[in-house]
């Protein structure tokens, strides 16, 4: 009878279903039974497998497939234990190994997952092989008639070596094809099974393993890292409840409202398709126009406009899921909930002009940052936030909830720490972690359930869809990196490059030959949550999806100055890049609905007239609950990490005060900060009493736009060399332009007068004047400096020097 869950778990069979054991000696003619059979094995085995099949008489969970309850609660499968192990092997010799083969299956076990060690690779004291393990011998030359004569086609060895290089690149991601990877864990700080059953929030303290990959979106896999773009967020959980993708990005909005727009909006601002350009920009006609007429995407543009869109560091950025998720509890009840990210070193971000010219100083700043972060044991860590909210209030909400255009302001709905996450080991193999790992937002786990965001919804179908052209085929849920920790079973079989051995001949279910197995999971597997669902089948959005711009304005309004500044330089920069005049207009127009005061400040950059505002999908929206957002500035998020990791320059030349910059290089480092010597060449200098420092860095080999603060040293000799040098005045300006800190000693304050740089003391915190034997007094001002990051009193538009 449908619901009656007494009847639908078989009782463990009681069958006296024996098999041989291996090895045992065959059995004669002669059965137990009397009969008189031939000793044929595979019908011995019939026999024996009759048996197990005769304990499931018949399909005990069949009649709680219908009916509610049994939706909301399944039942486990039945299940039956055979009486011999051999009963349900694929083979009877499965014990006799070798070398290759090893033993037989371990019961219940798949050993194509767990820790990465089984996969890790040690050539030290090892002898060269092919792939087929045979030893090289010559690894330098290939097999000749004659040591002049041609190459001969029996070279196995210089054909496989071509033939795998040959072979060595897979498809890169269509978008977010440039990232960067690490390991570590996520922590719960509590309990939070009030809200949900999922696996990483069951106890206090818990720990899961995560991998995590950074990414850019539009730029190809080897472009630069300071793009101004949206960076991917891409968290993989590998809970004991199964893998759980939280796939997200740095910005807690989206440009499209519905996953038929995407392919629309990535062709619009890849390179493009005439031409192949511009790489890793959205500075053209095509993304303009795109944007221009899908004002859904202007709130999203506010924020790619800001420097959210250039951060200072992976490390230095928050995260967001974007989407309304749910979370279910073991009572099967739910709420809705978005995930947030906060660094704990804060929310920092460079400026644009130091951002185009890292991108050529350094194209992997940003890779390079997180390698050495993790390398030099300052391991990044975020804490997990989550705003949760009814669904019935989210109905009272001004804005659509499932609407990815819209964010839900902290002032409305708080973030509720839950738990930090902590990197701290960079991958063994970029290629084999970073780039083969593969997520996919429809990765989920008990507790966790999908809103009806219809964003969301394609996504869900995308990434698998996508893994399968880019990974080469449907098992690259088997590469290492993306393995569950939880076991895999299941009845999917074959396909490209499968490495499980499944034991046994069932790959189906039901089944009575494998004894049930492997059976369904019932109540305690993954329940969808029963969303109630009344309504017409229609292609189209709900009412509320119409209103596009209150919250850009949210956003505009609720940055600082020389935030709002950059936004305009920003979309001063790109739409200045647009050629089409009549796309800029419409995009200005668009920004008048914005702010009147932004398109104002676009328009005047731009050499244009303000024009009228674009019509409003919406003419009358509702009354915003919130009109100011101080969570939304960067400078919400100053961090709690002070100036740990930042990178200092000292510069240094023959003939610099030693003891003065030997000082200040060992406050800066006692604070957790790097203080790199930089010289007009790299190697050694000859300081004033004859002490020698090395410089690892050159001005030429690394510009100033690759530290966070600059000290210029004292010593008469040094300061006129590096005045007579080219570089230095470049160096200084770009400190000064981009608001970082520079502390001049002693006699090397001609060289900021020099660069025009005013240097009036107190005036701007950032630069900092001291003598050689005030280096206890100034460190201290010098440190708070750099941990302010930038100092935006002398940020100007255009710049002074
Ligand atoms: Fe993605 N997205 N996306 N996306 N996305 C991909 O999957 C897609 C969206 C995000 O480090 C692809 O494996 C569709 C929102 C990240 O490997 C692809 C839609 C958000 C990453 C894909 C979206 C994201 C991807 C390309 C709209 C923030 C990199 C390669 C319906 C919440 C993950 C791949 C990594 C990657 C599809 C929109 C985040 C093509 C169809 C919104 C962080 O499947």
């Amino acid at each position: 009878m449908p619901g009656n869950k007494e009847t639908t778990r078989s009782p463990r069979s009681t069958t006296n279903a024996k098999a041989r054991s291996p090895g045992a000696p065959r059995r004669t003619g002669a059965a137990s039974d009397g009969v008189l059979r031939t000793n044929d094995v595979a019908a011995e085995q019939a026999r024996a497998a009759n048996d197990l099949a005769a304990a499931m008489p018949f399909n005990a969970t069949k009649a709680s497939e219908y009916g509610r309850d049994n939706a909301v609660s399944p039942p486990a499968g039945a299940v039956v234990e055979p009486a011999a192990a051999a009963l349900t092997a694929s083979t009877q010799t499965e014990k006799t190994g070798t070398a290759k083969t090893g033993g037989a299956a371990v019961p219940g076990e798949n050993a194509t997952i767990t820790s990465l060690d089984r996969v890790r690779v040690d050539a030290g004291g090892q002898a060269m092989t092919t792939n087929q393990g045979v030893r090289i011998g010559d690894n330098q030359s290939s097999v000749k008639a004659g040591l002049r004569g041609p190459a001969l086609l029996e070279d196995f060895i210089l054909r496989e070596k071509i033939t795998h290089f040959d072979h060595e690149r897979t498809p890169e991601r269509i978008v977010h094809a440039r990232g960067s990877g690490a390991h570590g864990f996520f922590e719960a700080y509590d309990a939070l099974t009030k809200y949900t059953r999922a696996a990483p929030f069951s106890a206090k303290g818990k720990t899961t393993p995560v991998f995590v990959r950074f990414s850019t979106v539009a730029g190809e896999r080897g472009s630069k890292d300071t793009a101004r773009d949206v960076r991917g967020f891409a968290v993989k959980f590998y809970t004991d409840e199964g893998n759980w993708d939280l796939v997200g990005n740095n910005i807690p909005v989206f440009f499209i409202q519905d996953a038929m727009k995407f392919p629309d909006l990535v062709h619009a601002v890849k390179p493009e398709p005439h031409h192949g350009m511009p790489q890793a920009a959205s500075a053209h006609d095509t993304f303009w126009d795109f944007a221009s007429l899908m004002p859904e995407s202007t709130h999203m543009l506010m924020w790619v406009m800001s420097d959210r869109a250039i951060p200072r560091s992976l490390r230095m950025m928050q995260g967001f899921g974007v989407h309304t998720f749910r979370l279910v509890n073991d009572r099967g009840e739910s709420v809705f909930c978005k995930f947030h990210w906060k660094p704990r070193f804060g929310t920092h971000s460079l400026v644009w002009d130091e951002a185009v010219k890292i991108s050529g100083a350094d194209p992997d700043f940003h890779r390079r940052d997180l390698w050495e972060a993790i390398e030099s044991g300052d391991f990044p860590e975020w804490e997990l936030g989550l705003q949760i909210f009814t669904e019935k209030q989210s109905d009272g909400f001004s804005f659509d909830v499932l609407d990815a255009t819209k964010l839900v302001p902290e002032e409305l709905v708080p973030v509720v720490p839950v738990g930090r996450m902590v990197l701290n080991r960079n991958p063994d193999n970029f290629f084999a972690e970073t780039e083969q790992v593969a997520f996919c937002a429809a990765h989920i786990i008990p507790g966790i359930d999908f809103s009806n965001d219809p964003l969301l919804a394609g996504r869900l179908h995308s990434y698998i869809d996508t893994q399968i052209t880019r990974l080469g085929g449907p098992n690259f849920h088997e590469i290492p990196i993306n393995a569950p920790v939880a076991t895999v079973q299941n009845n999917q079989r074959d396909g490209m490059h499968r490495q499980a051995l499944h034991r046994g001949r069932v790959s189906y279910e039901p089944n009575s030959l494998g004894g049930g197995c492997p059976f369904q999971a019932g109540a305690a597997g993954f329940v969808s949550f029963p969303a109630p669902v009344r309504e017409d089948k229609v292609r189209g959005k709900p009412e509320k999806f119409a209103e596009h711009y209150a919250q850009a304005t949210l956003f505009f309004n609720s940055q600082t100055d020389f935030e709002k500044a950059h936004i305009v330089a920003a979309f001063r920069f790109e739409l200045s890049k647009v050629g089409v005049p009549a796309i800029r207009e419409r995009m200005l127009a668009s920004l008048v609905n914005v702010s009147p005061v932004l398109a104002k400040a676009v328009a005047a950059g731009l050499g244009m007239e303000v024009p009228d505002a674009l019509p409003k999908a919406l003419a009358k929206a509702p009354v915003p609950e919130v009109r100011i957002s101080p969570a939304l500035s960067l400078m919400a998020l100053p961090g709690e990490c002070g100036i740990r990791t930042r990178q200092i320059a000292i510069v240094v030349a023959d003939g610099v005060h030693h003891a003065s910059i030997a000082a200040i290089q060992a406050a800066i480092v006692a604070e957790g900060a790097v203080g790199h010597f930089v010289g007009p060449r790299i190697g050694r200098f000859v300081a004033e009493g004859g002490a020698v420092i090395e410089a690892g860095k050159s001005m030429e080999n690394s510009p100033s736009v690759l530290f966070d603060a600059l000290v210029l040293p004292d010593g008469a000799k040094a300061v006129a060399t590096l005045a007579s040098d080219g570089h230095t005045m470049e160096y200084l300006k770009d400190q000064f332009r981009h608001c970082k800190p520079i502390l001049a000693l002693g006699a090397s304050r001609k060289l900021l007068e020099m660069a025009g740089i005013p240097a009036s003391p107190g005036k701007d915190p950032g630069i900092l004047l001291a003598e050689r034997d005030e280096i206890t007094g100034a460190a201290p001002a010098f440190i708070a400096a750099i941990a302010a990051h930038r100092h935006p009193s002398r940020d100007s538009d255009p710049p002074r020097i």
